[in-house]
């Protein structure tokens, strides 16, 4: 018998020393980038790209139909304040998940705030998920009030008292997505309850601080059987907003959509204007935090992208 010929694409999983794990017809290999494609980093090879493969060599990375990318660390690895640029997370994903705990560590609203922006900018679906729901459930009513005028499905889930898994895995069915949030929230926890056997790495909370432990250091694709492929990603401190055009960070508030075109001044800014529609919406449609978080994220962006490196230059 002829042995099958080689696969010719694969999934890429993960990023691992010297090249890439893709999930092929003829099961898992570890597989190298070829050297054209090495170094461009802003359009690294991520977990969800579909490559095409030549033996154990990548070729090319098929056109995607979705990417999130997020602000790379200023200047990238050389460090510095050289240009601040997008790097993608995660491709081809139909949803971003944002995981948060209901304590240990505390919800950070403002944080979630950020990913939810750069969801909508990378127009891609968003839900939350409040984890550790056990610890204290009034979080997940909490953090209801805040994000339903902007009508993200918040579902509150523990993976200690077995709670809100099967809503998840009904939100998970069928879709490609993307688990992002603090350190230490359980993305990586819920995933092995989802799936028996996965035996993904789980961390502490530091005693002191309440917080996370960086435990997973690098995105992996996970496919949960009957439901979907998740990409597990590590937990984020700060979310950078940098690349969104500020004349469109409005639009990225869901719940600021329906007044956006009655404002005064078509050039609203939504900060100060006399007039303006998103300031003058009836009580209960806008959180007044996420307005605060709006102005936040509109000064962050309005920023030059030189600024802040010529700033700690001098
Ligand atoms: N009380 C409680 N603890 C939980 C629950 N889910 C996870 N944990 C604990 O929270 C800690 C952190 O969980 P991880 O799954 O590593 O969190 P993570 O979001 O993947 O963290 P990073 O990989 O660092 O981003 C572990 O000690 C888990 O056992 C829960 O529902 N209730
Ligand atoms: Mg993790
Ligand atoms: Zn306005």
């Amino acid at each position: 018998m002829t042995p099958p010929p080689p696969p010719t694409s694969g999934v890429v999983l993960v990023r691992v020393a010297g090249g890439y794990r893709v999930h092929t017809d003829a099961g898992e290999m570890t597989v190298t980038l070829r050297g054209k494609l090495k170094y461009r980093d802003d359009d690294r090879v991520v977990p969800g790209d579909v490559v095409t493969l030549d033996g154990t060599t990548i070729t090319a990375i098929r056109p995607r139909r979705s990417v999130l990318r997020r602000q790379a660390a200023q200047g990238g690895s050389t460090g510095g304040g050289g240009p601040r640029r997008m790097q993608p997370i995660a491709a081809n994903v139909d949803q971003v998940i944002v995981v948060t705990s209901a304590r240990d560590p505390e919800p950070n609203p403002r944080l979630m705030d950020r990913i939810l922006v750069i969801a909508e900018a990378n127009e891609l679906p968003a839900a939350i998920v409040v984890n550790k729901t056990e610890l204290d459930p009034a979080a997940a009513v909490v953090l209801a009030g805040r994000f339903g005028s902007a009508s993200y499905q918040v579902l509150p889930t523990s993976v200690k008292a077995n709670e809100g898994l099967p809503a998840l895995r009904d939100l998970l069915r069928g879709r490609h997505s993307v688990f992002t949030g603090e350190s230490g929230a359980g993305k990586s926890s819920l995933l092995n309850a989802l799936e028996p056997g996965l035996k993904r790495r789980v961390g502490e909370i530091s005693e002191k601080w309440r917080t996370g432990k960086h435990t997973t250091v690098a995105a992996e694709l996970v496919p949960v059987a009957g439901v979907g492929y998740v990409v597990d990603t590590p937990g984020l401190r700060e979310v950078g907003a940098w690349g969104i055009d500020r004349n469109a960070l409005g639009a990225c508030f869901p719940e600021f959509r329906p007044y956006l075109d009655h404002c005064r001044f078509d050039n609203c800014r939504h900060l100060t204007e006399p007039g303006c529609a998103v300031r003058g919406a009836p009580p209960g449609a806008i959180d007044p935090d996420r307005l605060l978080s709006y102005e936040r994220i509109y000064e962050e962006v309005s920023e030059p992208s030189w600024s802040s490196g010529r700033r700690r230059g001098r």
